[in-house]
């Protein structure tokens, strides 16, 4: 099975430590075709030597090959919200990690889709218990 991961990355990278850790978990499942959304190494600034559209044609190949996509949509991500939208589009099942934070909201567009999947979580292990569910085992 091809997995999707989604992660903010210009949005911001807060969560770039969570996002390999979920990567590494989803790894049980089948291949994981975002792998550098969790490297810490990847900053919200650049990946050097590739164009926008190199990324964008790319990524899109991967999403649409992908069976299924798993988004951790805490941190806010317009790159995430393409997506989620462009795999709902194309008929992909989507699931969407979110840990609820005081102050701050989810965007509509995401809390009121009956096209995905939305799970609360507060933690890394509720997380994987959460993916075990969903996601068929090899
Ligand atoms: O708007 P964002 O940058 O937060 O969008 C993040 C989402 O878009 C991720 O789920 C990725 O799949 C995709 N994405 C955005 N930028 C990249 C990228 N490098 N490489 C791979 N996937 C990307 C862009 C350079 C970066 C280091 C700033």
């Amino acid at each position: 099975m091809k997995i999707y991961f989604a992660g903010s990355i210009r949005g911001g990278r807060e969560d770039a430590n969570l996002y390999l850790m979920i990567i590494n978990y989803l790894k049980n499942f089948g291949e994981v075709l975002t792998e550098h959304v969790g490297e810490a190494s990847l900053t919200s600034f650049g990946e050097g030597g590739t164009t926008e559209e190199f990324i964008h044609d790319r990524d899109m190949r991967w999403l649409l090959s992908s069976d299924i996509i798993v988004a951790e949509v805490t941190c806010p991500s317009l790159g995430v919200g393409y997506e989620i939208g462009r795999a709902i589009e194309h008929g992909k099942k989507v699931i969407c990690l979110y840990r609820p934070q005081e102050g701050k909201r989810l965007s509509a567009m995401i809390a009121g889709s009956q096209d995905l999947i939305l799970e609360q979580y507060s933690d890394l292990e509720t997380a994987k218990k959460i993916i075990k569910r969903h996601l068929p085992t090899l």
